[in-house]
Protein backbone atom coordinates (compact mmCIF):
# COMPACT_ATOMS: atom_id res chain seq x y z
CA UNK A 1 0.00 0.00 0.00
CA UNK A 2 1.40 3.34 -1.17
CA UNK A 3 1.87 6.45 1.12
CA UNK A 4 -1.57 8.47 -0.12
CA UNK A 5 -3.96 5.39 0.44
CA UNK A 6 -2.50 5.08 4.14
CA UNK A 7 -3.02 8.93 4.67
CA UNK A 8 -6.49 8.22 3.04
CA UNK A 9 -7.03 5.99 5.74
CA UNK A 10 -6.32 7.71 8.65
CA UNK A 11 -8.16 10.74 7.26
CA UNK A 12 -11.29 8.66 6.67
CA UNK A 13 -11.16 7.69 9.91
CA UNK A 14 -10.74 10.97 11.54
CA UNK A 15 -13.86 11.96 9.45
CA UNK A 16 -12.39 14.10 7.60
CA UNK A 17 -14.42 15.48 4.43
CA UNK A 18 -11.85 15.91 2.17
CA UNK A 19 -9.92 12.30 2.53
CA UNK A 20 -13.65 11.34 2.14
CA UNK A 21 -14.14 13.09 -1.36
CA UNK A 22 -10.54 11.84 -2.53
CA UNK A 23 -11.18 8.51 -1.64
CA UNK A 24 -14.10 8.71 -3.31
CA UNK A 25 -12.31 9.68 -6.17
CA UNK A 26 -10.04 6.77 -6.30
CA UNK A 27 -13.24 4.15 -5.95
CA UNK A 28 -14.54 6.05 -9.21
CA UNK A 29 -11.12 5.57 -11.02
CA UNK A 30 -11.42 2.57 -13.68
CA UNK A 31 -7.44 2.46 -14.08
CA UNK A 32 -6.21 -0.61 -12.83
CA UNK A 33 -3.75 0.50 -10.39
CA UNK A 34 -6.15 2.51 -8.84
CA UNK A 35 -8.72 -0.62 -8.55
CA UNK A 36 -5.95 -2.37 -6.90
CA UNK A 37 -5.41 0.35 -4.49
CA UNK A 38 -9.09 1.14 -4.37
CA UNK A 39 -9.59 -2.33 -3.25
CA UNK A 40 -7.09 -2.33 -0.36
CA UNK A 41 -8.42 0.80 1.28
CA UNK A 42 -11.66 -0.73 0.94
CA UNK A 43 -10.43 -3.66 3.34
CA UNK A 44 -8.91 -1.36 5.70
CA UNK A 45 -11.64 0.46 6.83
CA UNK A 46 -14.51 -2.32 6.43
CA UNK A 47 -14.55 -2.69 10.14
CA UNK A 48 -15.16 1.02 10.24
CA UNK A 49 -18.54 0.49 7.91
CA UNK A 50 -21.81 -0.67 7.94
CA UNK A 51 -23.27 1.47 11.26
CA UNK A 52 -25.55 3.36 9.18
CA UNK A 53 -29.30 3.52 8.14
CA UNK A 54 -28.74 3.80 4.04
CA UNK A 55 -32.04 5.27 2.59
CA UNK A 56 -32.58 5.66 -1.04
CA UNK A 57 -34.26 8.52 -2.54
CA UNK A 58 -36.17 8.34 -5.52
CA UNK A 59 -39.12 10.38 -7.74
CA UNK A 60 -39.42 11.74 -11.24
CA UNK A 61 -37.47 14.62 -11.94
CA UNK A 62 -39.07 17.45 -10.91
CA UNK A 63 -40.98 15.91 -8.06
CA UNK A 64 -38.40 18.08 -5.35
CA UNK A 65 -35.75 15.42 -4.40
CA UNK A 66 -33.27 17.76 -3.88
CA UNK A 67 -35.09 20.35 -2.00
CA UNK A 68 -36.39 17.18 -0.08
CA UNK A 69 -33.18 15.98 0.83
CA UNK A 70 -32.15 19.37 1.45
CA UNK A 71 -34.76 19.72 4.07
CA UNK A 72 -34.48 15.94 5.33
CA UNK A 73 -30.48 16.28 5.67
CA UNK A 74 -30.57 19.76 8.10
CA UNK A 75 -33.33 18.13 10.28
CA UNK A 76 -31.38 14.86 10.53
CA UNK A 77 -28.36 16.80 11.26
CA UNK A 78 -30.24 18.85 13.99
CA UNK A 79 -30.61 15.68 15.94
CA UNK A 80 -27.49 14.83 16.66
CA UNK A 81 -26.56 13.00 12.80
CA UNK A 82 -23.74 13.09 10.07
CA UNK A 83 -25.37 13.06 6.66
CA UNK A 84 -23.73 11.78 3.17
CA UNK A 85 -25.64 12.54 0.68
CA UNK A 86 -24.81 10.31 -2.90
CA UNK A 87 -26.76 11.54 -6.15
CA UNK A 88 -26.76 9.31 -9.05
CA UNK A 89 -27.87 10.85 -12.18
CA UNK A 90 -27.48 9.33 -15.45
CA UNK A 91 -27.68 12.01 -17.71
CA UNK A 92 -25.08 14.88 -15.66
CA UNK A 93 -22.65 13.16 -17.92
CA UNK A 94 -23.77 14.48 -20.81
CA UNK A 95 -25.19 18.13 -19.71
CA UNK A 96 -23.64 18.57 -16.46
CA UNK A 97 -26.00 20.63 -15.39
CA UNK A 98 -28.14 19.11 -12.98
CA UNK A 99 -25.45 18.50 -10.64
CA UNK A 100 -24.89 22.89 -10.60
CA UNK A 101 -28.82 22.78 -10.30
CA UNK A 102 -28.17 20.63 -7.00
CA UNK A 103 -25.50 22.58 -5.71
CA UNK A 104 -27.67 25.28 -5.07
CA UNK A 105 -31.11 23.97 -4.01
CA UNK A 106 -28.68 22.01 -1.32
CA UNK A 107 -27.00 25.28 -0.68
CA UNK A 108 -27.42 25.42 3.40
CA UNK A 109 -26.64 21.29 3.79
CA UNK A 110 -23.88 21.55 1.77
CA UNK A 111 -22.38 24.30 4.21
CA UNK A 112 -23.51 22.64 7.15
CA UNK A 113 -20.49 20.76 8.80
CA UNK A 114 -22.03 17.51 9.67
CA UNK A 115 -22.88 16.88 5.66
CA UNK A 116 -21.43 15.74 2.44
CA UNK A 117 -22.66 15.87 -0.53
CA UNK A 118 -21.25 13.87 -3.83
CA UNK A 119 -22.55 13.71 -7.33
CA UNK A 120 -21.92 10.58 -9.10
CA UNK A 121 -21.85 11.36 -12.54
CA UNK A 122 -23.15 8.52 -14.73
CA UNK A 123 -19.95 6.92 -15.86
CA UNK A 124 -21.43 5.55 -18.57
CA UNK A 125 -23.18 1.72 -17.81
CA UNK A 126 -25.74 2.04 -15.03
CA UNK A 127 -24.33 -0.94 -13.60
CA UNK A 128 -20.86 0.75 -13.18
CA UNK A 129 -22.42 3.56 -11.40
CA UNK A 130 -24.15 1.58 -8.51
CA UNK A 131 -20.65 -0.79 -8.18
CA UNK A 132 -18.98 2.75 -6.95
CA UNK A 133 -22.20 4.09 -5.38
CA UNK A 134 -21.93 1.07 -3.06
CA UNK A 135 -17.90 1.82 -2.32
CA UNK A 136 -18.57 5.76 -2.26
CA UNK A 137 -21.54 4.18 0.80
CA UNK A 138 -19.23 1.96 2.46
CA UNK A 139 -15.78 5.16 2.75
CA UNK A 140 -18.89 7.52 3.92
CA UNK A 141 -19.82 5.22 7.01
CA UNK A 142 -16.15 4.45 7.50
CA UNK A 143 -15.73 8.15 7.72
CA UNK A 144 -18.67 8.46 10.51
CA UNK A 145 -21.78 9.56 8.45
CA UNK A 146 -24.45 7.68 10.19
CA UNK A 147 -26.95 8.52 7.64
CA UNK A 148 -26.54 7.98 4.02
CA UNK A 149 -28.89 8.70 1.44
CA UNK A 150 -28.46 7.73 -2.27
CA UNK A 151 -30.89 10.31 -4.24
CA UNK A 152 -31.47 8.50 -7.96
CA UNK A 153 -33.59 10.29 -10.72
CA UNK A 154 -36.76 8.06 -10.94
CA UNK A 155 -36.13 7.16 -14.98
CA UNK A 156 -34.53 3.80 -15.00
CA UNK A 157 -32.94 0.65 -13.99
CA UNK A 158 -31.22 2.67 -11.41
CA UNK A 159 -33.87 2.39 -8.72
CA UNK A 160 -33.63 -1.49 -8.80
CA UNK A 161 -29.71 -1.21 -8.42
CA UNK A 162 -30.08 1.79 -5.87
CA UNK A 163 -33.03 -0.64 -4.03
CA UNK A 164 -30.83 -3.58 -3.78
CA UNK A 165 -27.84 -1.62 -2.07
CA UNK A 166 -29.95 0.25 0.83
CA UNK A 167 -31.98 -0.53 3.93
CA UNK A 168 -34.68 1.02 3.20
CA UNK A 169 -36.21 2.93 0.08
CA UNK A 170 -38.11 6.30 -0.26
CA UNK A 171 -40.32 7.24 -3.31
CA UNK A 172 -41.25 10.85 -3.38
CA UNK A 173 -44.58 11.37 -5.64
CA UNK A 174 -46.31 14.60 -6.60
CA UNK A 175 -49.60 15.42 -5.70
CA UNK A 176 -52.25 14.64 -8.31
CA UNK A 177 -55.63 12.73 -9.35
CA UNK A 178 -55.17 8.97 -10.25
CA UNK A 179 -53.57 9.40 -13.58
CA UNK A 180 -50.62 10.02 -11.28
CA UNK A 181 -50.50 7.03 -9.73
CA UNK A 182 -50.79 5.00 -13.04
CA UNK A 183 -47.57 6.85 -13.99
CA UNK A 184 -45.55 5.59 -11.68
CA UNK A 185 -44.34 2.18 -12.60
CA UNK A 186 -45.64 -0.34 -10.51
CA UNK A 187 -41.87 -1.92 -10.16
CA UNK A 188 -40.93 0.79 -8.66
CA UNK A 189 -43.97 1.17 -6.57
CA UNK A 190 -43.60 -2.57 -5.21
CA UNK A 191 -39.67 -1.24 -4.03
CA UNK A 192 -41.15 1.52 -2.22
CA UNK A 193 -40.72 1.02 2.02
CA UNK A 194 -42.07 4.66 2.05
CA UNK A 195 -44.00 6.76 -0.39
CA UNK A 196 -44.29 10.61 0.30
CA UNK A 197 -46.39 13.20 -1.16
CA UNK A 198 -43.92 16.06 -1.62
CA UNK A 199 -45.16 19.59 -2.28
CA UNK A 200 -48.19 19.18 -0.13
CA UNK A 201 -48.63 22.99 0.42
CA UNK A 202 -50.74 26.30 -1.19
CA UNK A 203 -52.84 25.18 -3.95
CA UNK A 204 -51.75 21.63 -3.88
CA UNK A 205 -52.41 20.71 -0.48
CA UNK A 206 -55.67 19.42 -0.59
CA UNK A 207 -54.71 17.62 -4.01
CA UNK A 208 -51.80 16.07 -1.43
CA UNK A 209 -54.49 14.47 0.73
CA UNK A 210 -56.13 12.81 -1.62
CA UNK A 211 -52.87 11.77 -3.61
CA UNK A 212 -51.66 10.07 -0.31
CA UNK A 213 -54.78 8.17 0.35
CA UNK A 214 -54.50 6.70 -3.11
CA UNK A 215 -51.46 5.69 -1.88
CA UNK A 216 -51.93 4.28 1.14
CA UNK A 217 -54.78 2.11 -0.70
CA UNK A 218 -52.62 1.17 -3.47
CA UNK A 219 -49.40 0.04 -1.72
CA UNK A 220 -52.01 -2.09 0.75
CA UNK A 221 -52.77 -4.40 -2.53
CA UNK A 222 -48.89 -4.63 -2.92
CA UNK A 223 -46.96 -7.89 -1.99
CA UNK A 224 -45.65 -7.22 1.02
CA UNK A 225 -41.69 -6.84 1.56
CA UNK A 226 -40.91 -7.37 4.93
CA UNK A 227 -42.80 -9.62 7.89
CA UNK A 228 -42.20 -6.43 10.09
CA UNK A 229 -43.15 -3.38 7.81
CA UNK A 230 -46.38 -2.30 5.81
CA UNK A 231 -45.46 0.54 3.25
CA UNK A 232 -46.36 3.42 4.23
CA UNK A 233 -47.87 7.28 2.11
CA UNK A 234 -46.67 10.37 4.24
CA UNK A 235 -47.28 14.00 2.70
CA UNK A 236 -44.66 16.74 3.52
CA UNK A 237 -44.13 19.91 1.98
CA UNK A 238 -40.16 20.25 1.17
CA UNK A 239 -40.50 23.93 0.36
CA UNK A 240 -42.30 24.62 3.70
CA UNK A 241 -40.42 22.44 5.34
CA UNK A 242 -43.26 20.85 6.96
CA UNK A 243 -43.87 16.87 7.37
CA UNK A 244 -39.95 16.07 6.99
CA UNK A 245 -40.38 14.76 10.91
CA UNK A 246 -42.96 12.82 10.25
CA UNK A 247 -40.85 11.45 7.26
CA UNK A 248 -37.53 10.68 9.71
CA UNK A 249 -40.03 9.16 12.29
CA UNK A 250 -41.05 6.77 9.91
CA UNK A 251 -37.63 5.58 8.94
CA UNK A 252 -36.68 5.27 12.32
CA UNK A 253 -39.50 3.39 13.10
CA UNK A 254 -38.69 1.52 9.97
CA UNK A 255 -35.27 0.55 11.19
CA UNK A 256 -36.28 -0.59 14.49
CA UNK A 257 -39.20 -2.54 12.84
CA UNK A 258 -36.81 -4.72 10.84
CA UNK A 259 -33.62 -4.69 13.63
CA UNK A 260 -36.30 -6.47 16.21
CA UNK A 261 -37.23 -8.57 13.29
CA UNK A 262 -33.97 -10.07 12.22
CA UNK A 263 -34.79 -9.02 8.63
CA UNK A 264 -32.41 -5.26 8.31
CA UNK A 265 -29.48 -8.15 9.35
CA UNK A 266 -30.59 -10.83 6.71
CA UNK A 267 -30.96 -8.34 4.13
CA UNK A 268 -27.57 -6.56 4.38
CA UNK A 269 -25.91 -10.51 4.24
CA UNK A 270 -28.67 -10.98 0.78
CA UNK A 271 -27.23 -7.39 -0.45
CA UNK A 272 -23.70 -8.20 0.22
CA UNK A 273 -23.74 -11.85 -1.80
CA UNK A 274 -25.38 -10.51 -4.26
CA UNK A 275 -22.74 -7.57 -4.73
CA UNK A 276 -20.18 -10.35 -4.55
CA UNK A 277 -21.74 -11.82 -7.92
CA UNK A 278 -22.48 -8.70 -9.95
CA UNK A 279 -18.64 -7.78 -8.66
CA UNK A 280 -17.56 -10.61 -10.30
CA UNK A 281 -19.94 -10.87 -13.41
CA UNK A 282 -18.96 -7.09 -14.16
CA UNK A 283 -15.31 -7.93 -14.27
CA UNK A 284 -15.62 -10.96 -16.02
CA UNK A 285 -17.25 -9.17 -18.77
CA UNK A 286 -15.00 -5.99 -18.49
CA UNK A 287 -12.10 -8.30 -19.34
CA UNK A 288 -14.06 -9.96 -21.71
CA UNK A 289 -14.66 -6.71 -24.19
CA UNK A 290 -10.93 -6.01 -23.20
CA UNK A 291 -9.31 -9.13 -24.09
CA UNK A 292 -7.20 -8.53 -27.68
CA UNK A 293 -8.46 -11.71 -29.38
CA UNK A 294 -12.45 -11.10 -28.19
CA UNK A 295 -11.61 -7.36 -29.78
CA UNK A 296 -9.98 -8.21 -32.66
CA UNK A 297 -12.99 -10.75 -33.60
CA UNK A 298 -15.93 -8.98 -32.79
CA UNK A 299 -16.29 -6.38 -35.11
CA UNK A 300 -16.36 -9.19 -38.17
CA UNK A 301 -18.85 -11.55 -36.37
CA UNK A 302 -21.26 -8.50 -35.76
CA UNK A 303 -21.19 -7.71 -39.49
CA UNK A 304 -21.95 -11.24 -40.15
CA UNK A 305 -24.78 -11.98 -37.39
CA UNK A 306 -26.40 -8.29 -38.60
CA UNK A 307 -25.91 -9.65 -41.96
CA UNK A 308 -27.92 -13.45 -40.86
CA UNK A 309 -24.58 -15.63 -42.37
CA UNK A 310 -23.69 -16.47 -38.99
CA UNK A 311 -26.34 -16.65 -35.42
CA UNK A 312 -25.59 -14.97 -32.71
CA UNK A 313 -25.40 -18.23 -30.84
CA UNK A 314 -22.40 -19.62 -33.19
CA UNK A 315 -20.89 -16.10 -33.09
CA UNK A 316 -20.83 -15.81 -28.91
CA UNK A 317 -19.34 -19.34 -28.97
CA UNK A 318 -16.55 -17.95 -31.09
CA UNK A 319 -15.88 -15.21 -28.47
CA UNK A 320 -16.04 -17.14 -26.00
CA UNK A 321 -13.59 -19.63 -27.29
CA UNK A 322 -11.55 -17.21 -28.36
CA UNK A 323 -11.43 -15.81 -24.74
CA UNK A 324 -10.70 -19.26 -23.19
CA UNK A 325 -7.44 -20.05 -25.03
N1 LIG B 1 -44.62 23.94 -3.99
C1 LIG B 1 -43.56 23.19 -3.77
N2 LIG B 1 -42.57 23.14 -4.70
C2 LIG B 1 -41.50 22.37 -4.44
C3 LIG B 1 -41.39 21.59 -3.26
N3 LIG B 1 -40.23 20.92 -3.32
C4 LIG B 1 -39.64 21.24 -4.47
N4 LIG B 1 -40.39 22.12 -5.16
C5 LIG B 1 -40.06 22.75 -6.45
O1 LIG B 1 -40.03 21.76 -7.46
C6 LIG B 1 -38.99 22.03 -8.40
C7 LIG B 1 -38.06 20.83 -8.54
O2 LIG B 1 -37.37 20.63 -7.32
P1 LIG B 1 -36.06 19.75 -7.22
O3 LIG B 1 -35.74 19.62 -5.78
O4 LIG B 1 -35.00 20.28 -8.10
O5 LIG B 1 -36.58 18.37 -7.82
P2 LIG B 1 -35.76 17.07 -8.29
O6 LIG B 1 -35.59 17.17 -9.76
O7 LIG B 1 -36.65 15.92 -7.95
O8 LIG B 1 -34.45 17.04 -7.55
C8 LIG B 1 -38.27 23.28 -7.91
O9 LIG B 1 -38.76 24.38 -8.61
C9 LIG B 1 -38.65 23.33 -6.45
O10 LIG B 1 -38.65 24.64 -5.94
C10 LIG B 1 -42.46 21.67 -2.29
O11 LIG B 1 -42.46 21.05 -1.22
N5 LIG B 1 -43.51 22.49 -2.63
MG1 LIG C 1 -32.43 16.88 -8.10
Amino acid sequence: MNQTTSDLITGLRKGDRRSLARAITLVESTRPDDRTEAVELLDAVLDATGASIRIGVTGPPGVGKSTFIEAFGLHILSSGHRLAVLAIDPSSARTGGSILGDKTRMGELSAAEGAFIRPSPGGGRLGGVARRTREAMLLCEAAGFDVVVVETVGVGQSETEVAGMVDMFVLLVSPGGGDELQGIKRGIMELADLVVVNKADGDLEAAAGRTCADYANAVHLLQPKWTAWQTRALQCSAMERRGIDEVWAAVIAFRDSLQRSGEFGSNRARQAIAWLWSEVDETLLHDFKAHPKVRALAPALERAVAAGETSPTAAARKLLNAFRQ
